[in-house]
């Protein structure tokens, strides 16, 4: 029997952060993920639990204690489940990894704005502001950890956190053909992000999942919002990603449609 209950969206990277957290814990069983459709009304027990909130993951303890915030959560199980550590226990090498997280929202806002902008003209801004970040990334890891991959010798808690944005941002490949340029100084950012991309515990989504999910997002609608002319978000359970084809990939010029994209049974 699990110890809790978390409720999330299918690839929300938040929640992923939790899933990495007990795989590299060895505590996969403790909790029991309980996926939300989105593009659907909150189940009234759900939304009774959250107290007016939406966003998800929700941590729901077995005597009914909820806990929100995806690093909140990450921070209790750390302490809940302290061996193995994947937090640094060292208090300045603590500080590192939680000075480097600090950077995390304005990389997700840089990443999530950009795939979202339906404004060809902006696009050469929110690369340079997004590329802007990854040079600050670089930078505090040529300053705190030159050599090797990981900040610290193994994947932790700073990977457990931008991981799954790493793996969002393949729908910046995809949709506006952005990859990081390859110069000196995203060297050591690019050595970061493809250790962690490649690391065991951090497989539970791939590019193609991604891609085909995030579409509605790349035509500007988040969270499962429907666009025009649309019966079914691309965030549906049904039909299964894996048998609906790659979606267009100009997200300027073409609107697929719910049939284009695979979307009806
Ligand atoms: N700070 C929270 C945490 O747990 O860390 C964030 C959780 C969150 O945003 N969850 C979203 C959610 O539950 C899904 S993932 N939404 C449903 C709802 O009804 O609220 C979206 C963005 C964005 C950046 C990220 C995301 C995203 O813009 O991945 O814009 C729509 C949502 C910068």
């Amino acid at each position: 029997m699990s110890r809790f209950t978390v409720h999330h969206i299918p690839v929300c990277p938040f929640c992923q952060r939790l899933e990495i957290l007990l795989a590299l814990k060895g505590l996969a069983g403790e909790v029991d993920f309980r996926v939300v459709d989105i593009t659907q009304p909150r189940p009234p027990e759900l939304q009774r639990l959250m107290r007016g909130t939406t966003s998800l993951p929700v941590l729901v303890f077995e005597d009914g204690r909820v806990l929100k915030e995806s690093l909140v959560i990450l921070q209790y199980l750390e302490a809940t489940y302290p061996v193995p550590a994947v937090a640094q226990s060292d208090p300045w090498l603590r500080a590192l990894e939680n000075l480097l997280c600090t950077m995390e929202g304005p990389f997700v806002a840089a990443g999530y704005t950009w795939v979202m902008s339906q404004d060809p003209a902006k696009r050469d801004v929110l690369r340079q502001n997004l590329l802007a970040l990854y040079a600050k990334l670089d930078d505090f890891l040529v300053e705190h950890a030159p050599d090797g991959g990981f900040l610290f010798e193994d994947f932790g808690w700073a990977e457990a956190v931008f991981t799954p944005m790493f793996m969002r941002f393949w729908f910046l490949g995809y949709y506006e053909g952005f990859d990081l340029p390859d110069e000196p100084r995203y060297a050591r950012v690019r050595r970061w992000r493809d250790a962690c991309l490649a690391h065991p515990a951090a497989q539970q989504v791939c590019e193609e999942e991604i891609v085909k999910l995030y579409y509605d997002y790349a035509k500007g609608a988040g969270n499962g919002a429907l666009l025009p002319g649309r019966t079914r978000s691309s965030f549906a359970f049904e039909p299964h990603w894996r048998s609906r084809p790659w979606p267009p990939r100009d997200k300027y010029a073409v609107s697929a449609t719910d049939a284009q994209l695979g979307l009806l049974a």
